[in-house]
């Protein structure tokens, strides 16, 4: 008796930790099925990138997801920026103690004569305040909000989780993994190492979430390597990004260096450019990886700038160009297994092929995209609402069983 009443509590005791171990995942209400809005650094067409304010504002304008992009400090945080070099984003111009920073240093294969996180440490980082990076848009937050770490993002994500009621998720970029590999500091050792990066952000992420593909989470990365490496060690869904220089006029991507490969594609001499990515062959190959392609909207959409004013308005801009349609990567990559999530929908610039940038975003949702990035949350949920893809059951479930078994690639065992 005694012997059963230990074997039926140790019975209840697993259930009850089963059930605790997927408390986080079933709790998440963003997993509908409904298209993602995610906000790009934050709601930053609105404030400052990258900022505790920027995050909060395209949560508070219905955002499923806020996307962090990551870089290191010296003392090795994981610090939201969109790039190494905080001159742009940052008043550090402005601080004579920081002058003596300034420096050039190389990123993937550019030179640029600015001020790098990595020769800051976290509570000088702190010292700093986060400006409005983007001519036109509004000044008046600069100066006031400080550049936040992981941590902090990941913690008002939860906290306005539960605020909301809605699962707010996170979205996490690592910038620059072989520039952060191999970044040497000032005694000539390498600063992090090689996937430094990779382990700290997984640590933290699974610590935060658990290791499940129903966390909360996307990690998406412009490089290969890095996320295949993720991939052998962590079931949060991977985005592989796909980036190009430019749109060409007949419709056709313009794959110009930094933007023509990944750039550790570059140092291993990998002759595959970001469009090699979007083929069938590509497709099949990153699903081996991944759980979605992140690919810049003009894989998706084809425009022809045809020289017809469209909007009327006197000028020929990006707006007027000819929509031509799917491309079929969308139809392609979701054919794969691969979630397909594309960037960035801005109401003040890119709007190609469209001058009403809620009407864009409408487009793409209704084409089947899975997700989109925006600066301009409102304008994302709106444009999601007015979509026949709103609130429906999407083709694919995001996480959990079936998930795993729909992938053809990396889940396919
Ligand atoms: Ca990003
Ligand atoms: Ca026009």
């Amino acid at each position: 008796m005694l012997h059963s009443l230990s074997k039926i509590a140790r019975t209840a005791l697993a259930a009850a930790a089963l059930i605790a171990m997927q408390t986080p995942a079933q709790a998440e209400p963003h997993m509908q099925h409904s298209p993602l809005v995610i906000g790009h650094r934050g709601a930053s067409g609105y404030r400052p990138e990258h900022t505790l304010e920027s995050y909060a504002l395209a949560i508070e304008q219905g955002a499923d997801f806020i996307e962090p992009d990551l870089v290191l400090t010296k003392d090795k945080h994981m610090i939201a920026r969109h790039e190494p070099m905080i001159g742009a984003t940052t008043d550090v111009a402005s601080h004579p103690e920081f002058a003596g920073r300034k420096t050039k240093r190389m990123v993937d294969g550019v030179e640029y004569d600015d001020w790098f996180a990595s020769n800051f440490t976290l509570a000088e980082i702190k010292t700093l305040r986060a400006v409005q990076a983007r001519a036109g848009r509004d000044t008046q937050y600069d100066g006031l909000f400080r550049i936040p770490t992981l941590d902090e993002v990941i913690a008002l994500a939860k906290s306005q989780s539960r605020q909301t009621g809605r699962g707010i998720g996170i979205y996490p970029e690592i910038k620059h993994s072989t520039y952060h590999a191999t970044l040497k500091n000032a005694q000539g050792r390498l600063a992090f190492g090689g996937h430094y990066f990779e382990d700290r952000l997984l640590k933290t992420l699974h610590k935060a979430y658990g290791n499940s593909s129903c966390a909360p989470v996307f990690i998406q990365s412009f490089e290969v390597g890095n996320l295949q490496y993720l991939s052998k060690k962590t079931h949060i869904r991977l985005v592989q990004l796909v980036d190009a220089d430019d749109v060409n006029a007949d419709g056709s991507l313009s794959l110009v260096p930094p933007y023509r490969q990944p750039y550790d594609f570059v140092v291993n001499g990998d002759a595959r450019t970001f469009g090699d990515l979007v083929t069938e062959q590509g497709l099949a190959f990153v699903a081996g990886y991944a759980d979605a392609i992140g690919p810049w909207k003009p894989y998706l959409v084809k425009t022809v700038a045809d020289g017809v004013d469209r909007d009327g308005d006197g000028n020929i801009t990006v707006n007027d160009r000819r929509v031509d349609g799917s491309t079929g990567v969308i139809e392609t990559a979701h054919d794969k297994g691969l979630l397909v999530h594309t960037w960035t929908f801005r109401n003040d610039a890119g709007g190609y092929g469209f001058a009403d940038p809620r009407e864009e975003m409408t487009y793409y949702f209704d084409l089947g995209v899975d997700g989109l990035f925006t600066d301009f949350a409102d304008t994302g949920v709106a444009a999601r609402d007015a979509s026949v893809n709103a609130g429906e059951a999407g083709h694919l479930k995001q996480c959990g069983r079936r998930h795993k078994s729909f992938h053809k690639g990396r889940y396919k065992d």
